[in-house]
Protein backbone atom coordinates (compact mmCIF):
# COMPACT_ATOMS: atom_id res chain seq x y z
CA UNK A 1 0.00 0.00 0.00
CA UNK A 2 1.18 3.64 -1.24
CA UNK A 3 2.37 5.67 1.53
CA UNK A 4 0.54 9.14 0.99
CA UNK A 5 2.41 10.80 4.18
CA UNK A 6 3.40 13.37 1.69
CA UNK A 7 -0.30 14.53 0.96
CA UNK A 8 -0.28 16.17 3.89
CA UNK A 9 2.98 18.17 3.10
CA UNK A 10 2.12 22.39 2.66
CA UNK A 11 2.25 22.00 -0.99
CA UNK A 12 -1.17 20.63 -0.83
CA UNK A 13 -4.66 22.10 -0.50
CA UNK A 14 -7.95 19.92 0.17
CA UNK A 15 -8.74 19.67 -3.11
CA UNK A 16 -5.61 17.98 -3.66
CA UNK A 17 -5.73 15.42 -1.14
CA UNK A 18 -9.47 14.84 -2.36
CA UNK A 19 -8.85 14.79 -5.86
CA UNK A 20 -5.52 12.48 -5.11
CA UNK A 21 -8.23 10.12 -3.61
CA UNK A 22 -10.80 9.79 -6.30
CA UNK A 23 -7.78 9.39 -9.15
CA UNK A 24 -6.52 6.51 -7.03
CA UNK A 25 -9.98 4.95 -6.97
CA UNK A 26 -10.30 5.37 -10.43
CA UNK A 27 -6.95 4.08 -11.40
CA UNK A 28 -7.48 0.37 -8.93
CA UNK A 29 -11.26 0.03 -10.60
CA UNK A 30 -11.35 1.22 -14.16
CA UNK A 31 -7.38 1.26 -15.25
CA UNK A 32 -6.88 -2.62 -15.11
CA UNK A 33 -9.72 -2.93 -17.35
CA UNK A 34 -9.44 -0.40 -20.06
CA UNK A 35 -5.60 -1.91 -21.13
CA UNK A 36 -4.35 -4.51 -23.27
CA UNK A 37 -0.48 -3.67 -23.38
CA UNK A 38 -0.39 -5.61 -27.05
CA UNK A 39 -2.85 -3.06 -28.21
CA UNK A 40 -1.27 0.53 -27.36
CA UNK A 41 -3.76 2.36 -29.79
CA UNK A 42 -7.10 0.56 -28.22
CA UNK A 43 -6.15 1.03 -25.00
CA UNK A 44 -5.58 4.72 -25.57
CA UNK A 45 -8.58 5.63 -27.44
CA UNK A 46 -10.66 3.43 -23.84
CA UNK A 47 -8.39 5.32 -21.35
CA UNK A 48 -9.32 9.05 -22.86
CA UNK A 49 -13.11 8.28 -23.39
CA UNK A 50 -13.17 7.19 -19.52
CA UNK A 51 -10.91 9.69 -18.38
CA UNK A 52 -13.00 12.34 -20.24
CA UNK A 53 -15.83 10.15 -19.31
CA UNK A 54 -14.81 10.93 -15.26
CA UNK A 55 -14.22 14.18 -15.56
CA UNK A 56 -10.18 13.82 -14.99
CA UNK A 57 -9.56 15.61 -18.36
CA UNK A 58 -10.69 18.83 -16.67
CA UNK A 59 -7.49 19.49 -15.73
CA UNK A 60 -5.89 18.85 -18.65
CA UNK A 61 -7.66 22.41 -20.56
CA UNK A 62 -8.83 25.67 -18.54
CA UNK A 63 -12.09 26.80 -18.07
CA UNK A 64 -14.89 28.09 -19.45
CA UNK A 65 -13.71 25.87 -22.42
CA UNK A 66 -14.43 22.21 -20.57
CA UNK A 67 -11.91 23.00 -17.55
CA UNK A 68 -12.42 23.56 -13.59
CA UNK A 69 -9.86 26.55 -13.19
CA UNK A 70 -8.47 29.83 -15.19
CA UNK A 71 -5.18 28.65 -14.76
CA UNK A 72 -3.41 24.99 -15.17
CA UNK A 73 -3.27 24.00 -11.74
CA UNK A 74 -0.12 21.92 -11.88
CA UNK A 75 0.09 20.59 -8.57
CA UNK A 76 -3.34 18.69 -9.66
CA UNK A 77 -1.80 17.55 -13.23
CA UNK A 78 1.33 16.00 -11.00
CA UNK A 79 -1.01 14.07 -8.54
CA UNK A 80 -2.60 12.57 -11.21
CA UNK A 81 0.11 11.87 -13.61
CA UNK A 82 2.08 10.25 -10.32
CA UNK A 83 -1.08 8.38 -9.56
CA UNK A 84 -2.32 6.99 -12.77
CA UNK A 85 1.69 5.52 -13.69
CA UNK A 86 1.74 3.66 -10.29
CA UNK A 87 -1.03 1.73 -11.61
CA UNK A 88 0.03 1.71 -15.49
CA UNK A 89 2.09 4.29 -17.53
CA UNK A 90 0.05 3.55 -20.47
CA UNK A 91 -2.47 5.23 -18.13
CA UNK A 92 -0.73 8.42 -17.79
CA UNK A 93 0.62 8.68 -21.28
CA UNK A 94 -2.93 8.72 -22.14
CA UNK A 95 -3.80 11.41 -19.87
CA UNK A 96 -0.25 13.39 -19.71
CA UNK A 97 -0.72 13.84 -23.63
CA UNK A 98 -4.15 15.33 -23.76
CA UNK A 99 -2.85 18.41 -21.90
CA UNK A 100 0.11 18.76 -23.65
CA UNK A 101 -1.18 18.32 -27.03
CA UNK A 102 -3.53 21.26 -26.73
CA UNK A 103 -1.30 23.02 -23.59
CA UNK A 104 -0.35 25.71 -26.65
CA UNK A 105 -4.11 26.53 -27.56
CA UNK A 106 -4.44 26.72 -24.12
CA UNK A 107 -1.74 28.95 -23.03
CA UNK A 108 -1.57 31.16 -26.36
CA UNK A 109 -4.56 30.46 -27.95
CA UNK A 110 -7.90 33.20 -29.60
CA UNK A 111 -10.99 32.65 -27.79
CA UNK A 112 -12.47 31.31 -30.84
CA UNK A 113 -9.39 28.70 -31.02
CA UNK A 114 -9.98 27.65 -27.25
CA UNK A 115 -13.81 27.13 -27.81
CA UNK A 116 -13.14 24.82 -30.92
CA UNK A 117 -10.31 22.65 -29.74
CA UNK A 118 -10.29 22.43 -25.79
CA UNK A 119 -13.93 20.84 -24.82
CA UNK A 120 -13.98 17.71 -26.77
CA UNK A 121 -10.28 17.18 -25.03
CA UNK A 122 -11.61 17.72 -21.98
CA UNK A 123 -14.47 15.66 -22.49
CA UNK A 124 -11.91 12.80 -24.11
CA UNK A 125 -13.83 12.97 -27.58
CA UNK A 126 -11.13 13.96 -29.33
CA UNK A 127 -7.16 13.10 -28.94
CA UNK A 128 -4.31 15.92 -29.56
CA UNK A 129 -0.76 15.10 -30.04
CA UNK A 130 2.17 18.18 -29.71
CA UNK A 131 4.31 17.46 -32.66
CA UNK A 132 7.78 19.41 -31.88
CA UNK A 133 11.19 17.03 -32.79
CA UNK A 134 12.13 16.03 -36.38
CA UNK A 135 14.65 13.40 -37.43
CA UNK A 136 17.48 15.99 -37.40
CA UNK A 137 16.36 18.35 -34.48
CA UNK A 138 14.95 16.67 -31.11
CA UNK A 139 16.90 18.36 -28.19
CA UNK A 140 18.07 21.18 -30.26
CA UNK A 141 14.80 23.09 -31.10
CA UNK A 142 15.94 26.22 -33.17
CA UNK A 143 17.28 23.43 -35.46
CA UNK A 144 14.44 22.47 -36.72
CA UNK A 145 13.23 22.55 -40.34
CA UNK A 146 9.79 21.50 -41.47
CA UNK A 147 8.63 24.55 -43.02
CA UNK A 148 5.11 26.71 -43.30
CA UNK A 149 5.62 28.91 -46.21
CA UNK A 150 2.11 31.22 -47.23
CA UNK A 151 -0.02 30.30 -49.40
CA UNK A 152 -2.16 33.66 -50.73
CA UNK A 153 -3.09 35.69 -47.05
CA UNK A 154 -5.60 33.22 -45.63
CA UNK A 155 -3.63 29.76 -45.85
CA UNK A 156 0.01 28.06 -44.92
CA UNK A 157 1.98 25.27 -46.71
CA UNK A 158 3.66 22.83 -44.67
CA UNK A 159 6.25 20.71 -45.65
CA UNK A 160 8.56 18.62 -43.57
CA UNK A 161 8.81 15.84 -41.03
CA UNK A 162 8.00 14.85 -37.70
CA UNK A 163 8.97 11.83 -35.39
CA UNK A 164 8.76 10.24 -32.26
CA UNK A 165 5.49 11.94 -31.90
CA UNK A 166 2.97 10.36 -29.14
CA UNK A 167 -0.53 9.81 -29.82
CA UNK A 168 0.93 9.53 -33.77
CA UNK A 169 -1.81 7.97 -35.68
CA UNK A 170 -4.57 7.83 -33.29
CA UNK A 171 -4.41 11.72 -32.43
CA UNK A 172 -7.49 13.83 -34.17
CA UNK A 173 -5.70 17.51 -33.87
CA UNK A 174 -1.70 18.08 -34.10
CA UNK A 175 -0.39 20.90 -32.82
CA UNK A 176 2.88 21.08 -35.23
CA UNK A 177 5.75 23.77 -34.84
CA UNK A 178 7.26 24.68 -38.32
CA UNK A 179 10.00 27.35 -39.62
CA UNK A 180 8.26 30.67 -40.81
CA UNK A 181 11.49 32.40 -41.03
CA UNK A 182 10.74 35.64 -39.40
CA UNK A 183 14.26 35.62 -38.45
CA UNK A 184 16.79 33.13 -37.98
CA UNK A 185 16.84 29.97 -35.61
CA UNK A 186 14.28 30.26 -32.28
CA UNK A 187 12.70 33.37 -33.29
CA UNK A 188 11.57 32.08 -36.93
CA UNK A 189 9.39 29.60 -35.83
CA UNK A 190 5.41 29.29 -35.25
CA UNK A 191 2.81 26.89 -34.12
CA UNK A 192 0.00 25.52 -36.04
CA UNK A 193 -2.57 23.51 -35.10
CA UNK A 194 -3.28 20.30 -37.75
CA UNK A 195 -6.47 18.35 -38.14
CA UNK A 196 -5.73 14.13 -38.96
CA UNK A 197 -7.88 14.52 -41.82
CA UNK A 198 -6.24 17.57 -43.66
CA UNK A 199 -4.99 16.32 -47.42
CA UNK A 200 -1.08 16.04 -47.51
CA UNK A 201 -0.47 14.74 -43.55
CA UNK A 202 0.00 11.49 -43.48
CA UNK A 203 1.65 9.11 -40.69
CA UNK A 204 4.52 8.24 -42.65
CA UNK A 205 5.58 5.25 -40.50
CA UNK A 206 4.59 3.51 -36.55
CA UNK A 207 7.24 3.67 -34.29
CA UNK A 208 7.35 0.61 -32.11
CA UNK A 209 9.81 0.83 -28.76
CA UNK A 210 10.51 -1.45 -25.46
CA UNK A 211 7.49 -0.18 -23.69
CA UNK A 212 4.34 0.25 -26.56
CA UNK A 213 2.78 3.06 -26.68
CA UNK A 214 1.04 5.25 -29.95
CA UNK A 215 4.54 6.57 -31.49
CA UNK A 216 4.56 7.73 -35.32
CA UNK A 217 6.90 9.48 -37.61
CA UNK A 218 4.68 12.47 -39.74
CA UNK A 219 4.61 13.64 -42.84
CA UNK A 220 3.55 16.82 -44.22
CA UNK A 221 3.61 17.24 -47.98
CA UNK A 222 1.71 20.91 -49.19
CA UNK A 223 -0.20 20.26 -46.62
CA UNK A 224 -2.38 23.37 -47.20
CA UNK A 225 -3.98 25.14 -43.94
CA UNK A 226 -6.14 28.35 -42.66
CA UNK A 227 -3.44 31.24 -40.87
CA UNK A 228 -6.49 30.54 -39.05
CA UNK A 229 -5.12 27.71 -37.43
CA UNK A 230 -1.70 29.30 -36.37
CA UNK A 231 -1.41 29.60 -32.37
CA UNK A 232 -0.14 32.87 -30.98
CA UNK A 233 1.36 35.32 -33.41
CA UNK A 234 3.83 34.11 -36.14
CA UNK A 235 7.53 34.05 -34.82
CA UNK A 236 6.39 32.71 -31.07
CA UNK A 237 6.58 28.95 -32.11
CA UNK A 238 9.86 28.31 -29.97
CA UNK A 239 8.57 30.53 -27.02
CA UNK A 240 5.12 28.87 -26.99
CA UNK A 241 6.96 25.24 -27.18
CA UNK A 242 9.38 26.35 -24.15
CA UNK A 243 6.54 27.75 -21.94
CA UNK A 244 4.43 24.59 -22.71
CA UNK A 245 7.19 22.45 -21.53
CA UNK A 246 7.69 24.48 -18.64
CA UNK A 247 4.58 23.51 -17.25
CA UNK A 248 4.52 19.65 -18.42
CA UNK A 249 8.30 18.86 -17.53
CA UNK A 250 7.33 19.05 -13.94
CA UNK A 251 4.49 16.40 -14.68
CA UNK A 252 6.89 14.13 -16.38
CA UNK A 253 8.84 13.91 -13.40
CA UNK A 254 5.58 13.52 -11.25
CA UNK A 255 4.62 10.22 -13.80
CA UNK A 256 8.40 9.29 -13.00
CA UNK A 257 7.67 9.79 -9.36
CA UNK A 258 4.77 7.65 -9.31
CA UNK A 259 6.52 4.75 -11.53
CA UNK A 260 9.13 4.85 -8.46
CA UNK A 261 7.14 4.58 -5.72
CA UNK A 262 5.32 1.33 -6.95
CA UNK A 263 8.63 -0.53 -7.73
CA UNK A 264 9.33 1.12 -4.07
CA UNK A 265 6.05 -0.30 -2.91
CA UNK A 266 6.50 -3.96 -5.02
CA UNK A 267 10.18 -3.98 -3.57
CA UNK A 268 8.95 -3.26 0.17
CA UNK A 269 6.68 -6.38 -0.14
CA UNK A 270 9.50 -8.59 -2.03
CA UNK A 271 11.98 -8.17 0.87
CA UNK A 272 9.60 -8.59 3.68
CA UNK A 273 7.99 -11.71 2.72
CA UNK A 274 10.69 -13.44 0.57
CA UNK A 275 12.70 -16.01 2.85
CA UNK A 276 16.81 -16.24 2.49
CA UNK A 277 19.57 -17.38 4.83
CA UNK A 278 17.65 -18.10 7.63
CA UNK A 279 15.34 -15.19 7.64
CA UNK A 280 13.71 -12.70 4.61
CA UNK A 281 15.72 -10.67 2.09
CA UNK A 282 15.15 -7.54 4.41
CA UNK A 283 17.14 -8.84 7.34
CA UNK A 284 19.92 -7.94 5.35
CA UNK A 285 21.79 -4.86 6.47
CA UNK A 286 22.88 -4.40 2.21
CA UNK A 287 19.19 -4.88 1.43
CA UNK A 288 18.34 -2.16 4.04
CA UNK A 289 20.64 0.06 2.88
CA UNK A 290 19.35 -0.37 -0.58
CA UNK A 291 15.79 0.44 0.62
CA UNK A 292 17.25 3.61 1.96
CA UNK A 293 18.48 4.27 -0.81
CA UNK A 294 15.04 3.70 -2.39
CA UNK A 295 13.38 5.81 0.16
CA UNK A 296 15.50 8.81 -0.09
CA UNK A 297 15.16 9.32 -3.78
CA UNK A 298 11.31 8.85 -3.63
CA UNK A 299 10.89 11.52 -1.32
CA UNK A 300 13.88 13.67 -2.99
CA UNK A 301 11.86 13.29 -6.20
CA UNK A 302 8.48 14.27 -4.57
CA UNK A 303 10.02 17.48 -3.20
CA UNK A 304 11.26 18.49 -6.53
CA UNK A 305 8.36 18.00 -8.71
CA UNK A 306 6.20 19.63 -5.74
CA UNK A 307 8.14 22.53 -5.13
CA UNK A 308 7.98 23.95 -8.67
CA UNK A 309 4.28 22.35 -9.15
CA UNK A 310 3.66 24.57 -5.91
CA UNK A 311 5.71 27.53 -7.57
CA UNK A 312 3.72 27.91 -10.43
CA UNK A 313 0.26 27.98 -8.91
CA UNK A 314 1.51 30.28 -6.66
CA UNK A 315 1.59 32.78 -9.96
CA UNK A 316 5.39 32.60 -11.09
CA UNK A 317 5.52 33.30 -14.72
CA UNK A 318 8.29 30.48 -15.59
CA UNK A 319 9.46 27.86 -13.47
CA UNK A 320 12.02 26.56 -16.38
CA UNK A 321 14.79 25.86 -13.70
CA UNK A 322 12.48 24.39 -11.21
CA UNK A 323 10.73 22.62 -14.01
CA UNK A 324 13.81 20.70 -15.04
CA UNK A 325 15.45 20.66 -11.44
CA UNK A 326 12.26 18.16 -11.04
CA UNK A 327 11.92 16.73 -14.33
CA UNK A 328 15.89 15.52 -14.00
CA UNK A 329 15.93 14.40 -10.49
CA UNK A 330 12.77 12.55 -10.83
CA UNK A 331 13.54 11.02 -13.80
CA UNK A 332 17.25 9.81 -12.98
CA UNK A 333 16.29 8.80 -9.30
CA UNK A 334 13.03 6.57 -10.72
CA UNK A 335 15.31 5.22 -13.30
CA UNK A 336 17.68 3.69 -9.90
CA UNK A 337 14.65 2.69 -7.50
CA UNK A 338 13.10 0.82 -10.67
CA UNK A 339 16.66 -0.80 -11.12
CA UNK A 340 17.16 -1.84 -7.52
CA UNK A 341 13.78 -3.24 -7.46
CA UNK A 342 14.18 -5.59 -10.30
CA UNK A 343 17.96 -6.45 -8.73
CA UNK A 344 15.88 -7.33 -5.33
CA UNK A 345 13.16 -9.48 -7.46
CA UNK A 346 16.38 -11.62 -8.80
CA UNK A 347 14.79 -13.82 -11.39
CA UNK A 348 11.21 -12.46 -11.03
CA UNK A 349 12.37 -8.80 -12.01
CA UNK A 350 13.50 -9.70 -15.22
CA UNK A 351 10.60 -12.04 -16.24
CA UNK A 352 8.05 -10.33 -18.79
CA UNK A 353 5.35 -9.43 -17.67
CA UNK A 354 5.83 -8.77 -14.19
CA UNK A 355 5.32 -5.68 -12.20
CA UNK A 356 9.43 -5.04 -12.02
CA UNK A 357 10.28 -5.59 -15.54
CA UNK A 358 7.55 -3.51 -16.70
CA UNK A 359 8.63 -0.50 -14.68
CA UNK A 360 12.02 -1.08 -16.16
CA UNK A 361 11.06 -0.66 -19.85
CA UNK A 362 8.50 2.44 -19.11
CA UNK A 363 10.80 4.58 -17.24
CA UNK A 364 13.79 4.60 -19.81
CA UNK A 365 12.27 6.83 -22.13
CA UNK A 366 11.00 9.59 -19.44
CA UNK A 367 15.00 10.50 -19.25
CA UNK A 368 14.45 11.13 -23.10
CA UNK A 369 11.45 12.58 -23.45
CA UNK A 370 10.14 16.35 -23.25
CA UNK A 371 14.08 17.31 -22.96
CA UNK A 372 16.65 14.80 -22.39
CA UNK A 373 18.49 14.86 -18.70
CA UNK A 374 21.32 16.70 -21.08
CA UNK A 375 18.88 19.27 -21.86
CA UNK A 376 18.12 19.69 -18.28
CA UNK A 377 21.42 20.80 -16.78
CA UNK A 378 22.06 22.63 -19.58
CA UNK A 379 18.78 24.61 -18.75
CA UNK A 380 19.62 24.79 -15.16
CA UNK A 381 23.34 25.94 -15.35
CA UNK A 382 22.60 28.61 -17.89
CA UNK A 383 19.84 29.61 -15.32
CA UNK A 384 21.82 30.04 -13.23
CA UNK A 385 24.51 31.59 -15.16
CA UNK A 386 21.90 34.16 -16.66
CA UNK A 387 20.98 35.18 -13.16
CA UNK A 388 24.68 36.10 -12.16
CA UNK A 389 25.38 38.26 -15.43
N1 LIG B 1 9.67 30.25 -21.65
C1 LIG B 1 9.61 31.38 -22.41
N2 LIG B 1 10.62 31.77 -23.23
C2 LIG B 1 11.72 31.00 -23.27
C3 LIG B 1 11.85 29.82 -22.51
C4 LIG B 1 10.77 29.47 -21.66
N3 LIG B 1 10.84 28.37 -20.91
N4 LIG B 1 13.05 29.27 -22.76
C5 LIG B 1 13.67 30.06 -23.63
N5 LIG B 1 12.86 31.11 -23.96
C6 LIG B 1 13.18 32.23 -24.84
C7 LIG B 1 14.51 32.84 -24.38
O1 LIG B 1 14.31 33.81 -23.38
C8 LIG B 1 15.06 33.42 -25.65
O2 LIG B 1 14.42 34.67 -25.93
P1 LIG B 1 15.30 36.04 -25.91
O3 LIG B 1 16.36 35.84 -26.97
O4 LIG B 1 14.30 37.09 -26.25
O5 LIG B 1 15.86 36.14 -24.54
C9 LIG B 1 14.58 32.46 -26.74
O6 LIG B 1 13.45 31.76 -26.16
C10 LIG B 1 15.66 31.48 -27.13
O7 LIG B 1 16.13 30.83 -25.97
P2 LIG B 1 17.56 30.10 -25.90
O8 LIG B 1 18.60 31.02 -26.40
O9 LIG B 1 17.74 29.49 -24.54
O10 LIG B 1 17.36 28.95 -27.01
P3 LIG B 1 18.20 27.69 -27.32
O11 LIG B 1 17.96 27.32 -28.73
O12 LIG B 1 19.63 27.88 -26.93
O13 LIG B 1 17.48 26.61 -26.36
C11 LIG B 1 17.30 24.53 -25.22
C12 LIG B 1 18.12 25.53 -25.96
C13 LIG B 1 18.17 23.29 -25.15
C14 LIG B 1 17.04 25.05 -23.81
C15 LIG B 1 15.93 24.24 -25.89
O14 LIG B 1 16.09 24.00 -27.24
C16 LIG B 1 15.22 23.04 -25.24
O15 LIG B 1 14.55 23.15 -24.20
N6 LIG B 1 15.37 21.86 -25.88
C17 LIG B 1 14.72 20.63 -25.47
C18 LIG B 1 13.46 20.50 -26.21
C19 LIG B 1 12.71 19.30 -25.89
O16 LIG B 1 12.19 19.18 -24.79
N7 LIG B 1 12.63 18.39 -26.88
C20 LIG B 1 11.89 17.21 -26.74
C21 LIG B 1 10.76 17.23 -27.69
S1 LIG B 1 9.26 17.60 -26.99
S2 LIG B 1 8.57 15.86 -26.48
Amino acid sequence: MADKSFLAWPFFEKQHRDLEREVAGFAKTIVPGLIDHHDPDGSCRRLVAALGKHGLLRHSVTSPYGGLTQKFDVRSLCLIRETLAYEDGLADFAFAMQGLGTGPVTLFGTEEQKRKWLPSIAEGKAISAFALSEPEAGSDVAALACAAKPDGNDHVVLDGEKTWISNGGIADRYVVFCRTGEAPGAKGLSAFMVEADTPGFTIAERLESISPHPLARLTFKDCRIPIGNRIGKGGEGFKIAMATLDIFRSTVGAAALGLARRAFDEALGHVSSRRMMGGVLADLQMVQGQIADMALDVDASALMVYRAAWTKDQGADRITREAAMAKYTATEAAQRVIDTAVQLFGGQGVRSGTKPEQLYREIRALRIYEGASAVQKVIIARSLLSAKA
